[in-house]
């Protein structure tokens, strides 16, 4: 039991092995301790985002595709997870980077998976960029209205289910019938997506993670803004 471990006692491998551990099972007060315990010993936010919480929910997802873990599992899984990105989201968006655009991002349609996406978001913000997360199960109608609500330079696009990452083309379709479709860069990203995906539904391009999906939007904004 967590409890009974001093935190401080263990090496920094211990620690992130815990957090995966603790993460598996769920415990969201343990997982922020040890964040703390991490983030104390001047690791950056990153690391323990990547090493700690997402390679944690890298493991509960192999037992979850093998039937180990159920949706009540990894909902609680998702909560820890969620508490420990709490105490990261202040860290990464205070780096004092340079303005770099406006995006907007969310979910599609009939998905109600948020992490990767709310880790793009933070990332996107600690890069500078004035993000708008419209959160999950996000029509047609819901894109289109946040990116001209907020005059988004970018579209980004999260999906994690088979069954869901079509609807990403449909999005497409729509900002091509209105027209806006070359006025944005358009991201996608999620577990199940690939670049050749994203070639064929018209997308920008495919960000298989956080750190690409930043280095991506950098990119697109330098070249849209003749910087590159
Ligand atoms: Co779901 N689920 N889930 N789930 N779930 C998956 C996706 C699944 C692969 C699990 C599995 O079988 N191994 C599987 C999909 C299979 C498929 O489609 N082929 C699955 C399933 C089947 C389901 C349900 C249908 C289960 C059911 O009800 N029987 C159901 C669907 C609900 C719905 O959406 N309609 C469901 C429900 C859930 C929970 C609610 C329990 C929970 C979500 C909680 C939440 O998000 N608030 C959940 C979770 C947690 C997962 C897994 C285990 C983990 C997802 C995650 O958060 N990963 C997942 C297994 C897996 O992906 N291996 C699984 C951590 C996150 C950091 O990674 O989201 O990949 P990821 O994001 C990365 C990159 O992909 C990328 O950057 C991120 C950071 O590095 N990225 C982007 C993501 N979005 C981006 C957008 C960008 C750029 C990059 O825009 C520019």
């Amino acid at each position: 039991m967590s409890e009974e471990i001093v935190l401080s006692e263990l090496e920094l491998d211990e620690l992130y092995e815990l957090m995966q551990e603790d993460l598996y099972d769920g415990l969201a007060d343990e997982i922020v301790a040890e964040v703390e315990e991490a983030l104390s010993r001047g690791v950056t936010p990153y690391e323990v985002l990547t090493k700690g919480l997402v390679a944690g929910m890298d493991i509960v997802g192999a037992d979850f595709r093998d039937g180990i873990l159920f949706v009540p599992e990894v909902l609680m899984a998702a909560n820890a997870m969620k508490s420990g990105m709490k105490l990261l989201r202040p860290l990464l968006a205070q780096t004092g980077a340079p303005k770099q655009g406006v995006a907007v991002i969310g979910t599609v349609k009939g998905d109600i998976h948020d992490i990767g996406q709310n880790l793009v978001s933070m990332m996107w913000e600690g890069a500078g960029f004035d993000v708008h997360n419209i959160g999950i199960n996000n029509s047609v109608e819901d894109y289109l209205g946040a990116i001209e609500a907020h005059d988004a330079n970018i579209l980004g696009m999260s999906a994690l289910l088979t069954t869901t990452m079509p609807y990403m083309k449909v999005v497409i379709d729509a900002l091509n019938e209105k027209g806006i479709r070359k006025d944005l860069i358009v991201l996608v990203g999620g577990a199940p997506l690939s670049e050749a995906f994203a070639e064929e539904i018209g997308a920008d391009a495919y960000c298989r993670d956080a750190a690409v999906a930043v280095d991506t939007a950098k990119k697109y904004m330098a070249i849209k803004q003749g910087r590159m």
